[in-house]
């Protein structure tokens, strides 16, 4: 199986609940590897552009205030399939449909309001990493 590396965001709703551990040690759980983080707080701009994507949608608003309404985490995971391993582990977009275990099932709030955000492709992956992240520190 091939080894990947997928991108994470831990959402303001978890920083504010001082969650950054409790969720890192679920995802370390799952056998993913924790290769690069750092605490940030988004722009207007920055997470417009993330979720560029979403544009059309009727809670783009609604998702953009959630992601800078305070500090999130940005992260790189490593391992073994690693962008499907952690869609699993984060659980369904909606913490209601989510299984137990998951980390929007502990932890989120509303699906708004999810806890995490998780990669859903290779192509995004490689491309959410280098908005956040610079190769020197990625460290596997
Ligand atoms: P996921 O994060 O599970 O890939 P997406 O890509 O469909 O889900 O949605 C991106 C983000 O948009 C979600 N994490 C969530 O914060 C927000 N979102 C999705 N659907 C809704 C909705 N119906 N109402 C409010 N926010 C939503």
């Amino acid at each position: 199986m091939a080894i990947e590396h997928t991108f994470s965001i831990l959402k303001p709703d978890a920083t504010r609940r001082n969650l950054t551990g409790a969720i890192n040690a679920l995802i370390e759980k799952a056998g993913l590897r924790i290769v690069a983080q750092k605490r940030v707080k988004m722009t207007r701009e920055q997470a417009e552009t993330f979720y560029a994507v979403h544009k059309a949608r009727p809670f783009f608003g609604e998702l953009v205030e959630s992601m800078i309404a305070g500090p999130v985490v940005v992260q790189v995971l490593e391992g073994e399939n690693a962008i499907k391993t952690y869609r699993d582990v984060l659980g369904a977009t909606d913490p209601s449909k989510a299984e137990s275990g998951t980390i929007r099932k502990e932890h989120a709030l509303s699906v708004g309001e999810n806890s995490a955000h998780g990669s859903d492709a290779v192509d995004t992956a490689k491309i959410e990493i280098g908005q956040w992240f610079a190769g020197n520190e990625i460290v596997g």
